[in-house]
Formats: C-alpha cells, structure tokens, sequence
C-alpha cells in the first residue's frame, strides 16, 4: 500500500459493490463505512502513513473515492462516505485513526436503528390479513413487513421476480424465513395480482428532493399500476437514502448495467444486430407514491423537501475531494 492507494480491504469491497455481491442502498453503505474503517486501521499500520497525519489524511479521501466510483446511483454510498469523513479530525495519526473507526461503528448502528424504527412506522400502515406486493430486495421494505409480522399480523406476499437479476428471489427466500406465505410471480404478471393485493411495498436506492422515489427498474411502472386498481405503494426509506445533492438541481444518475444481465452473448449474437440497454434503476413521480416511511415517521412524498433541508441543509459536502 502506498500512501494514497487503498488498502487491500477497500479494493476488495469496491469489487464487491461493483460486481453486485454487496447490493441495496443499506447493505452498500454499511459496507462502506466498515472499509473506511479498515482503511484507516491499515494507513495507521503503514510505512508511508503511520506518522504523517496529512498523508493517512489523503489515504482515507482516495479510499473514499475508489468506493464512491463503484455506484453512481446508490446515494446511500457518498452519504456514508461523508458521514465517516466529516467525522475525522485529530492531529495524530491514532487519534485521526479512532475517529474514523468510531464513526464507521456510529454510523452502522444508526443504520441498524434507523431500519428498526422505519419498520415499526411501515408495520403500522399493514393490517391484519393484508397481502402485499414487493419489487426486488429491499431491507428496508422487508423490516415493515417483518415488523408487522412481529406486531402479530398475518402477512402474504405477492413477490415479484425482478429482472434482469432475479433479486426477488432473495426477497421470497426472506419472507419465506419469517413465516409469510410467498407467491412468487414473474415481472409482467404484476397487474393481474394487484387486485389481489391490499399494499405494493418497495425500497429505495435514492429519494429525490421533488419526491421522486429511485428504485430498482420497474418500480415506477409498478406504482402507475398500483394507482389506477387503487392499491397504496410506500416506499420503505432510511433517511440515508435521501439524495441531498437534488436539493440544489442535480438530477440522479441512473446507472447502466453491463447487457449481458438481459441476454447472454450467444442468444444475442443468434438474433443479430440490435441494441441491448440495461438501466439498474428508475425514477417514480411523486403522484405515485402514497407515503414515504423513514425512521422519522411517514411523509407525502411533496413534503420530502422539508426533512432533507432540516437533515443536509441546503448542499453536500464532498470531503473526499483532493483540498
Ligand atoms: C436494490 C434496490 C433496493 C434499494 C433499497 O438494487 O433497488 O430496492 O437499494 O434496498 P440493486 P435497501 O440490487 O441493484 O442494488 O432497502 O436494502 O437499502
């Protein structure tokens, strides 16, 4: 390790994310807190960093930037990269490294809080005998689920595959292991279901400021769906996910996959010459969406605004930008 290459740990986690073995905007962020704390264990181990706190200073902002590449969309990632490094401060290289480790500890047990109490605030909008429909793997839509089931209720759920990476595979497998009977059903059979369906409940990867709920492709035609058999859809959301840089015009990059996700290469080469996209990710109107669930309790998502400035102010910082 030289002194701003990062350690072997970050490189390992930034593959990870990259490569989907590390997936969901809270899984992602809690992982990348912990590689901060790695990074700063093994700077405060190394020859080039152990004594200069400038030096262990630069390592930890271009192991941030090495994870902060991986995803562009999950805005959980650069969310938990500020939070870890707005909280570094010392003037010796252990006190710099202890920040940054107790910090990264701070931040994934707020995470872990943050998800409880969501899921009591969500478990409160499900009733008794409710079946409900979900879309992809979501934590923190599973926490309102398993909440409920905790509060007593009796669940079903209606689960969506989720092409092109099946992640609703991992959703049944969950709900399976909490006692909820799983239907599992493939994308397009959505709208037949939805009649038997009382709430559509999803994730987010990130929520705009306008509202706008990002999540895995197929979610905004989902909630269109849900809204015309008048079905309400929430989003299960820790404030984490809030992306702080909409509050000051940035629209949110959605994130393009490799196209071998949606077809392999020898039935596409069969079918000859054509385009292949393969967008990770899309961007729910507010109209859609009937309530946005987050550890501060339950908003229409219009009046995200308000909670994002009391939380961000009126920006973002980038802390992991070279001074
Ligand atoms: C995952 C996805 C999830 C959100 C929320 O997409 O869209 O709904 O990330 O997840 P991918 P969580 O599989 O491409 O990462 O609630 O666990 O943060």
């Amino acid at each position: 390790m030289t002194d701003t290459e990062p350690a072997p740990a970050v490189s390992e986690t930034a593959e990870s994310i990259a490569t989907m073995e590390i997936r969901g905007a809270a899984t992602i962020a809690s992982a990348a807190a912990e590689a901060l704390a790695e990074q700063a264990e093994a700077a405060a181990a190394a020859d080039a960093t152990a004594s200069d706190p400038e030096a262990f200073r630069a390592s930890m902002r271009a192991a941030a930037r090495t994870l902060r590449e991986t995803r562009p969309t999950a805005v959980s990632l650069p969310n938990a990269l500020r939070y870890v490094l707005q909280r570094m401060e010392g003037d010796s290289v252990d006190r710099l490294r202890r920040s940054v480790v107790d910090a990264s500890d701070a931040f994934v047990e707020q995470l872990d809080r943050a998800q409880e109490d969501l899921g009591q605030v969500g478990a409160n909008r499900l009733a008794d005998g409710d079946t409900v429909m979900t879309h992809c793997h979501s934590t923190d839509a599973l926490a309102c689920i398993e909440a409920a089931v905790e509060q007593g209720k009796s669940i079903s759920a209606v689960v969506k595959e989720t092409r092109p990476r099946q992640q609703g595979h991992i959703t049944a497998e969950a709900l399976r292991d909490a006692g909820v009977p799983v239907t599992l059903i493939v994308d397009s059979a959505a709208r037949r279901y939805l009649d038997e369906v009382d709430h559509v409940v999803v994730g987010a990867d990130s929520i705009a400021a306008d509202g706008g709920v990002i999540n895995k492709i197929g979610t905004s035609g989902l909630a269109v769906n849900a809204r015309e058999r008048g079905v309400p859809i929430m989003t299960a959301a820790q404030t984490i996910k809030l992306h702080p840089e909409t509050l000051t015009g940035h629209t949110v990059e959605i994130e393009m996959r490799d196209e071998t996700e949606v077809i392999d290469p020898d039935a596409r080469e069969e079918i000859g010459e054509i385009d292949v996209e393969n967008p990770a990710f899309d961007v729910t109107p507010p109209r859609y969406m009937d309530a946005i669930v987050t550890e501060h309790g339950q908003f229409p998502p219009e009046s995200i605004v308000t909670l994002m400035r009391e939380l961000f102010g009126e920006g973002a910082a980038e802390p992991w930008a070279e001074p």
